[in-house]
């Protein structure tokens, strides 16, 4: 019989070789004529199957809710930054990327699998915040620099809101309120932030939908999926602030002297 030569790569999520694309089984012609959106085209690469359509509007607003924060955040300054100093679009775009972390957008992953692990063994908010600091772990999707108790941040809401009226079980998402609620009684500024919605939100998408196995949930989880979303849409409005800064002409960035705190042996000189 016919024996197969051994491939070099093996791909599971699009085929190019037919009449047209396919993205995951579905044709392209399809996901024109059925007007799927974004979160469809992430449904199909990402999670290799059609979601309900609230899933997908979920994911819709993820990205939009996520896709600029203004000028001072750490990845669009370094983008302003980097385009400033005459570099292209790929390259502004990567440096203001490559900020993405633990600290800064880049929690939603670190936020789902420690939401997960705490409410799935039944730890009481109480005991999971306290383990974390024992352990000298900053809770994942809790604190933000502007944001505080008496200032939430809008996009939290809006995604608590969409998911409150439109998912079937939101017991994720109110567990990380009752971490909130403990973590705010300790300081104003541990907040809820974009990340921990996003992440506890989504695993109540996966728990709730009925289109993910267990096992698939776990693996989700493990190989972190879900700061994709971040990188992805913030991917959107670094690409406006380098076309801004270029439409502005603006000159290579300096940062004042005044602003530097500058010291010598240890010592401050002022
Ligand atoms: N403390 C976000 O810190 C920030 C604590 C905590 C327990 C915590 C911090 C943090 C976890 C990572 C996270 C996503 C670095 C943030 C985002 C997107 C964004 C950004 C934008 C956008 C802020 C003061 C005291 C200290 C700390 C304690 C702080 N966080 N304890 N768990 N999570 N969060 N990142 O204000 O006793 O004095 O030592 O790492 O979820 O990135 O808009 O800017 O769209 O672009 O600098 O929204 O919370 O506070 O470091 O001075 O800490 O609070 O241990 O206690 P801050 P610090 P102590 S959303």
């Amino acid at each position: 019989g016919k024996v197969r030569a051994p491939t070099h790569i093996i791909s599971t999520i699009s085929d190019d070789r037919g009449e047209e694309p396919c993205y995951a089984g579905v044709p392209m012609s399809s996901i024109v004529e059925q007007g799927f959106g974004v979160g469809d085209v992430i449904s199909l690469l990402w999670f290799k199957r059609s979601l309900p359509r609230y899933c997908t509007k979920f994911i819709e607003i993820c990205v939009m809710l996520c896709a600029d924060h203004g000028p001072c955040v750490s990845g669009a300054h370094n983008t302003i930054v980097t385009a400033r100093a005459g570099k292209d679009l790929v390259s502004s775009l990567v440096s203001g990327l490559l900020t993405i972390g633990p600290r800064f957008g880049g929690a939603i992953d670190d936020a789902a699998r420690y939401f997960k692990d705490a409410y799935d063994r039944g730890l009481t908010p109480y005991e999971f915040v306290e383990s974390m600091k024992k352990k000298g772990i900053r809770v994942p999707g809790i604190g933000h620099r502007i944001k505080r108790g008496d200032n939430r941040d809008k996009r939290v809401e809006l995604l608590q809101l969409f998911a409150r009226t439109n998912f079937p079980s939101v017991k994720y998402m109110e567990y990380a309120v009752q971490v909130e609620t403990y973590t705010l009684s300790k300081a104003n500024n541990l907040v809820l932030n974009v990340d921990g919605a996003i992440g506890s939100l989504f695993l109540d998408l996966l728990a709730g939908s009925g289109m993910f196995t267990k096992q698939e949930i776990d693996e989700i989880v493990e190989i972190g999926y879900l700061n994709g979303l971040f990188v992805l849409a913030r991917s959107i409005g670094l690409i406006g602030h380098t076309f801004d800064q270029k439409r502005l002409k603006q000159p290579l960035y300096r940062h004042p002297w005044e602003d530097v705190l500058y010291t010598k042996w240890g010592m401050v000189v002022w």
